[in-house]
Formats: C-alpha cells, structure tokens, sequence
C-alpha cells in the first residue's frame, strides 16, 4: 500500500509536455457497460482503485455511454442532455478526471454524456462512463495512448471502468506493482455466439450507498472478507475453464456463487449493507425454480437491486416465461 503515490503523479510519466485539445470538438466515442462473472470488491490502494482480486466480465455489446467533448468558456459537464450543476458530483468527478491530464491551467470544457443504460441502478454506468470519457480525453487532446495505458488511467476514474475499453469476455489483471500500471484489463480471445443475458430491472431508483463507499466498508469492517480473494481467484480459474470449454453450467454456477459470495462479504460488514429489495429476492427464487424446472439460468447481481441473468439462445423463450420483462443482450452480437 503506498500513501505517496497520486493518480496525478502516475499518469505525468506517460503523457507530453504540453497537453492541449487538437480540435474545436470531438465527435462522441462509445465504451460499452460490463457485467462481472468474477467480481471487483476490495481495494489494496484506494487513490489509485488498485483492487484485491482480478475480476473477469463480459462487455454488453450496445449499452453503454457515448462521450464528446469541446472546447467551452467554462467547465460544462452534461448528461442525457441536461446540465449538471457544477456542484454535482458526478460532474465534480468528470471534471477532476479531466484535470488529471489537461493540467492545472488547462482550457475549460463541456463534456457531453448519453448513457443507454439506467445511471447508478447497478448497471454499471460508471464503468461506460469513465471508459468512454478516457476514449474522449485521449481522442481531444492527440494523445494517442497504448489500449493498456488507456485502461490503467480509466481505472483510476473508476475501477470497473478499467474493463470497458473491450467488447466480450475481458480480464482485469489485479497487478503487483506499486504505481499499479500492470492492473490493467485485457480481452480474452474467446468468443461464445450463444450466450444472452437479461436485465431484470428491480428497482432504477439511486441506491443509498454507493458501490466505492460499499466496498471500502466492508474491507475495513467485515471479517468475512477475509474469505473473498481466495473465492475470487478460484472463480477466476473457473471461468477462464468455463469460456474455454463453453461449458455453460459451470460458466453460470461459478458467477452465481461468486456473486452470493460477495454479497455475503457485504450483509457481513457494520452498518450491514444490502443492496437486495424483496423483489430481487422473489426473482433469485424463480430462477431457482426454473432450474428445478428443467430451464438452465443463472443470475449474477452487483452493488444493486437489479439482476442480470445468464443464459443461452435456446433457452430464451424459456427464460422468457419466467421473466416476461427482461431486456435480453446478446454480448457478441
Ligand atoms: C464489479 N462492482 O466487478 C463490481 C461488483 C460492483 C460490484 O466494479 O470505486 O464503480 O469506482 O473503483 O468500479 C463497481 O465499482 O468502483 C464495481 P470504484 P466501481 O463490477
């Protein structure tokens, strides 16, 4: 753990002298939103959101965030076409990223966000957000940086963020080293046509604590942690079997019990901390059923009330009868 080390110091190593934007504006980039198999939860560094474990997750194709930014005469920040106060702190967080590579004298400038996915329903905006945002920095200012470069600084906006450089199944490499720049993402080269996931929408309401203060807490507070990274490493190993072997069964048993695994670190903490609401409850206990029943689903849930089921093509309409409402995605299009 090292207190020295800033974001701001890291990320002067890797960019030039001068950093100023190449254009009036850029045109929106887009970072897709990730679901982890194998989850995030804990930090060994917390400036630089250098995490406990790996994690492994898979892109959701379409939904995520579009990024675009210009050149303005004050600092805008704005999202879904609305402009967030300045005092907001989704825009002080967009803004203080910003700073991180213009510099303190740096020109003002608006930022524009269009995110397809509900923002902080647990369905990983801040992942797109800052993924995207990194895209849009390294597209208006020139500075043209390496894919692990880009993910390394897109973690220290938020970790997760770190994983949504890439489409399908993606890594993020827990690292060793003190600045944290091999904690960094990359792509699985495994594609899997056939898998779906579904969005069963509990609740899009803000959640009451957010997922960063949620995991910080229950590292400092639940005994139960302890548990988590040896979980984590054996779910990795897992998955990376799973996809290689496209063995669906044990790709959902293994996200499952790794997400019941993590949200038992957090009812373990002090204030406990459950994201689930009865209905998140009743939908764990149909897709029980359903698998009773003879229909293979799974579910993996994050800091959230919300689930994201796990299934493949044939299933479907299967799938469908228990969740009429779902948003199905196709993660390898
Ligand atoms: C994940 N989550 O792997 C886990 C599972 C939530 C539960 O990554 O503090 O918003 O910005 O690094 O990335 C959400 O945490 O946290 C998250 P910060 P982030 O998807």
């Amino acid at each position: 753990m090292s207190e020295s080390i800033t974001k701001q110091s890291v990320i002067a190593n890797y960019l030039p002298t001068v950093v100023a934007p190449i254009a009036e504006r850029i045109d929106a980039v887009f970072a897709p939103s990730n679901i982890a198999l194998c989850k995030y939860w804990g930090k060994r560094d917390v400036e630089l959101n250098l995490p406990i474990n790996s994690s492994l997750s898979i892109s959701l194709a379409h939904l995520g965030s579009h990024t675009a930014i210009s050149v303005s005469d004050e600092d805008q920040v704005w999202l879904n076409d609305q402009r967030v106060a300045a005092d907001n702190k989704f825009a002080c967080k967009v803004i203080a990223f910003i700073d991180l590579f213009r510099g303190a004298n740096g020109l003002p400038v608006r930022v524009d966000t269009q995110n397809n996915i509900p923002t902080a329903a647990g369905l990983a905006s801040s992942a797109s957000g800052f993924a995207a945002l990194m895209l849009a920095i390294d597209s208006f200012y020139g500075l043209k940086l390496e894919p692990q470069l880009l993910s390394a600084f897109a973690r220290m906006g938020s970790g997760s963020a770190s994983r949504s450089l890439y489409t399908g199944f993606v890594e993020w490499q827990m690292g060793v080293r003190e600045d944290g720049m091999d904690s960094v993402a990359l792509p699985l080269d495994s594609h899997w046509d056939a898998l779906r996931i579904g969005l069963v929408k509990v609740s899009v309401a803000e959640k009451a604590v957010d997922s960063r203060s949620g995991m910080n807490r229950t590292v400092e507070t639940a005994h139960l942690y302890q548990s988590w990274p040896l979980q984590a490493a054996a779910d990795l190993e897992r998955l990376h079997r799973a996809i290689a072997d496209k063995n669906f069964t044990k790709l959902g048993e293994t996200a499952e019990q790794n997400a019941l695994s993590m949200h038992a670190t957090m009812i373990a903490a002090w204030p406990p901390l459950l994201y689930w609401q009865p209905d998140s409850v009743a939908a764990m206990q149909r897709i029980w059923q359903a698998r009773a029943e003879g229909v293979e689903v799974y579910f993996t849930m994050d800091a959230g009330p919300n689930l994201k089921l796990l299934f493949t093509a044939d299933n479907e309409a299967a799938v469908k009868q228990y969740f009429p409402d779902m948003d199905v995605i196709a993660p390898f299009g």
